[in-house]
């Protein structure tokens, strides 16, 4: 298959201004009449046009009525010496029920959805589908009014009634104009729940959600989650809701989270249902985020959209920053802001920093790619997300509001690029650093990989002065051998021995600082002097993450410690006990003459010991920091990666963790375990999350003691417990110990709901990301496979087993004997066939299989080729095994 390259952009040849569909919807066969008004773009170099298409059955074309002659050609449809003007009518059918890619339109349990983004509207009907191509859309469903009685898309409906023989019709009209790939439709038997708003602006907007009949009571937190969105886009950054009516559905089938289809999202069911017996806390919190995130695409992506599939982080890396300001906006403290801040990081350093680092490394604007899907990456996401924050950074939050106002003020109504997003926030901040700095900082579009910003500090006694030297150094990423240095704000405060804040005076400047200071480096290497300082201090760099590099600061101990105990940043105070552990790591996977030896120090386990006792700080934050380092984090740390030693040392952690610290998770479930009525919000789950560690760690201690008390009382938890996220917390720390208790505990979660499919996906998930013990996970996973519930069609359930152990378990995956690679090429395979999307993002889970150590490394190769040498992969699986391969 051949690359799309984005230099190789140009201006379609033809505009479409609008476009009129008529749906007779039939899942074997569903009859599509497309009329558009086309005109020739009078600034593009000219040609035919090339209208795209993919597995759809064609029946007539009419240019003006008149029947026309056009030729295909590598799928497209292209039809020459057409007038400047003209209607074009195209009539096609296709066959949703068996679209299994999920891709276009499709049918889920008797309903018809549709996903069109990127590239899936061309399974529809023949079109110019690239995102620059904007048309105002009129669309009307027929279809029997029994089996289909709801019939949505996108804007507002204007006519809807009876034909014969028991059909129905609906027809909407979108008030604006957009690119195909934000068209929608939905058709079945769906029940919604509704809430009328008046905005600040004074305008009144009805919401719906709407979902199958059973599942009506799972649907007020996405309400209110969408409620909150509404009033929370147009507070911060005057952006208001610009529809009359505003929808979500959600479908139990679908490849990702959800989709921003104007006026009519689409969700999958796993980011709408909820109640507190089927849903966790977590579940509560990604809700919030996927509503959020696709509200704020309303403005960030559908009024002001991407001009090329290249500039995807214009609206995703933007959306992303969005939600997660919502989220933090939305929490009562800054200790709940700070916990997320941590969690958003965390994602960022074990997802994106390994991608940025492995075979499919690419820029957030990337120069090249084979299948588009393979790009909605962390990179362009999570990586994207953080140049945003970064501009906030250099401009401050008001500037950032402002160019954010000027943004969408320039480009209402267009397809743009990321170089119009970065031009619009400088413009708004002329005597910014932002602005002065403008064609470096956009390397982070244009540069790939994660750059290591090695830091040196030197207290000079008699000067009374502390220097700190930074080095920017970033590795080859695939295409890109060489990299220039990056614009980095670093924030910066100083510490004395004790744990208090100094004031920072840099040398030649007159301002005192007291707190955090942002320096912006922007050379290789550059240093800062600090002067008035009366003893070494302890630095603490980068605070709050504020930029996504790899800080390497030889910091001793002591200073980690008072780190930990003091940092009035609560995201550096977590990540010095981060890098406690992580050194305590490393040296003991180094360490193979002593495998058995203690991993953690003393003064390790004391400083946990006092987090845990702490009376200041809350018990979100205290679940983050007695969280040990990733496996996959541990392994980006190391340049040979043997994933079973570092399965056991990281196990031996925690096995210490829960015999040293038995007293304090006593005390810790004791305090925290009840939270009284119910509520999702931040402290209330931070108090059930840290009750949950602490059941996970005494259930390990009694493994290792026999002691059978804390099994029990875990046991009966789990059958008392009044909502998701203490049960499964239970659950899973019976499961986590490997605890004979856990077989019957399973069985009676099963049954309580088998009838609960997104309940059921976390049964399968717990069972398939188990601890390994001597081998056993594999077979088990394939047990599940043959489970009267598990099927590969659905994606949720084929994540749940197939990814959760390939992806999401590397102590069970990686084994010496090669079997879980196998198993993973023979999914790969048959899901390709199935839906390529998600056989794709499978294949994704060996991308670092070159750092791997023998024997797993050959084994894990020879697993890749033999995915890759397979007839007929798609191009989306071809793209991620070849680049894995080069
Ligand atoms: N924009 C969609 C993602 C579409 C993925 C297509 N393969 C969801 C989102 O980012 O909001
Ligand atoms: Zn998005």
């Amino acid at each position: 298959p051949l690359a799309i390259r984005r230099e190789d952009y140009v201006a379609p040849a033809w505009w479409i201004d609008t476009v009129d569909l008529t749906f007779d919807l039939d899942p074997a066969k569903t009859r599509v009449l497309n009329r558009m008004r086309l005109r020739r773009n009078p600034d593009s170099v000219g040609g035919p046009l090339r209208l795209d298409g993919d597995e759809l059955n064609l029946a007539r074309v009419l240019v003006d009525g008149q029947g026309a002659s056009f030729r295909m050609e590598a799928g497209q449809l292209v039809i020459d010496n057409l007038p400047e003007s003209f209607e074009l009518e195209i009539f096609t059918t296709c066959c949703p029920v068996k679209n299994t890619k999920l891709m276009g339109l499709f049918v889920s349990e008797n309903t018809f959805f549709t996903q069109c983004e990127a590239e899936g509207f061309r399974r529809i009907t023949y079109f110019l589908d690239r995102p620059d191509v904007m048309a105002s859309y009129t669309v009307t469903l027929r279809a029997d009014k029994t089996a289909y009685p709801v019939l949505l898309s996108n804007g507002n409906l204007v006519d809807s009634g009876d034909l014969p023989e028991g059909r129905h019709f609906a027809k909407w009209v979108d008030p604006f104009r957009k690119p195909s790939y934000l068209f929608a439709l939905v058709a079945g038997k769906l029940v919604a729940r509704e809430q009328r708003i008046t905005t600040r602006a004074g305008r009144d907007h009805l919401l719906q959600v709407y979902v199958r009949a059973g599942d009506l009571d799972k649907t007020e937190h996405a309400m209110n989650s969408l409620i909150n969105s509404v009033l929370w886009d147009e507070a911060r950054f005057g952006l208001p809701l610009d529809l009359d009516r505003f929808m979500i559905v959600a479908t139990s089938d679908f490849n990702m989270g959800a989709m921003e289809n104007k006026g009519l999202n689409i969700f999958n069911t796993k980011y709408v249902l909820a109640n507190q017996a089927t849903a966790t806390d977590a579940d509560y919190s990604n809700i919030e985020s996927v509503v959020g995130h696709e509200y704020f695409h309303n403005w960030s992506g559908d009024r002001v959209t991407c001009r090329d599939w290249f500039q995807l982080s214009l609206k995703e890396g933007l959306t992303v920053f969005r939600d997660q300001e919502f989220s933090m906006d939305l929490c009562a403290d800054a200790s709940a802001r700070a916990v997320k801040r941590i969690e958003d990081v965390r994602v960022l350093r074990t997802a994106q920093f390994p991608e940025d680092a492995g075979p499919m490394a690419h820029p957030v604007r990337p120069d090249s790619y084979i299948e588009i899907s393979n790009f909605y990456t962390v990179t362009i996401y999570e990586k994207g997300a953080e140049v945003v924050r970064m501009m906030q950074t250099l401009v401050g939050r008001k500037g950032f509001e402002a160019g954010i106002t000027l943004y969408f003020k320039r480009h209402d109504g267009q397809a743009v690029t990321c170089d119009d997003f970065a031009q619009a926030i400088a413009d708004a901040n002329l005597d910014s650093d932002l602005s002065r700095l403008l064609p470096q900082f956009k390397r982070w579009y244009s540069q790939a990989g994660t750059p290591r910003l090695a830091a040196h500090g030197h207290y000079d006694a008699d000067a009374r002065t502390y220097t700190l030297r930074f080095e920017q150094t970033c590795a080859p990423t695939p295409g890109q051998p060489l990299k220039l240095p990056f614009v980095i704000p670093v924030n910066l405060g100083l510490l004395d021995a004790s744990g208090r804040e100094l004031p920072l005076q840099l040398d030649g400047a007159a301002d005192v600082v007291r707190g955090t200071r942002t320096l912006v480096l922007t050379e290789s290497a550059q240093q800062f002097t600090f002067v008035g300082v009366d003893a070494e201090p302890v630095p603490s760099i980068l605070r709050g993450f504020s930029a996504p590099v790899i800080l390497d600061f030889d910091y001793s101990d002591a200073q980690l410690l008072t780190l930990l105990a003091n940092d009035p940043d609560p995201f550096n105070r977590w990540e010095a006990g981060q890098r406690l552990a992580l050194r305590s790591a490393l040296k003991a996977i180094d360490d193979s003459a002593a495998p058995d030896a203690p991993v953690l120090d003393t003064a390790y386990i004391d400083a946990m010991a006092a987090v845990l006792r702490n009376p200041t700080l809350d018990a979100a934050f205290k679940e983050l920091v007695l969280t040990l380092p990733s496996e996959t984090y541990i392994a980006e740390q190391l340049p040979v990666v043997d994933p079973q030693r570092i399965h056991a040392v990281r196990e031996a952690m925690r096995a210490q963790l829960a015999t040293a610290l038995f007293a304090q998770w006593e005390a810790a479930y004791d305090e925290n375990h009840d939270t009284g009525a119910y509520t999702p919000d931040p402290r209330s789950s931070g108090r059930r999350a840290l009750a949950g560690m602490a059941l996970t760690f005494l259930c390990l201690a009694a493994r290792a003691s026999g002691d059978t008390v804390w099994p029990g009382k875990t046991l009966q938890r789990f059958k008392d417990a009044g909502n998701m996220t203490d049960r499964f917390n239970a659950l899973s720390a019976l499961v986590a110990s490997g605890h004979s208790l856990a077989a019957p505990a399973l069985a009676r979660f099963h049954a309580i709901f088998k009838d609960e499919a997104l309940v059921i996906d976390k049964w399968f998930s717990l069972q398939a990301g188990s601890p390994d013990r001597g081998g056993d996970v594999l077979p088990l996973v394939k047990q599940l496979m043959k489970h009267p519930d598990f099927s590969l069609k659905n994606p949720n359930r084929a994540r749940s087993v197939i990814f959760s152990y390939c992806s999401a378990n590397p102590g069970a995956f990686h084994r010496p004997d090669a079997a879980g690679y196998v198993f993973w090429s023979e999914r790969v395979c048959e899901l390709d066939a199935i839906n390529p999307q998600v056989a794709a993002r499978l294949a994704r889970s060996l991308d670092r299989w070159s750092k791997l150590a023998e024997p797993y490394r050959s084994a894990a190769r020879e697993a890749i080729a033999r995915v890759a040498a397979k007839p007929d992969l798609s191009k989306d699986t071809q793209e991620v095994v070849n680049r894995a391969l080069a």
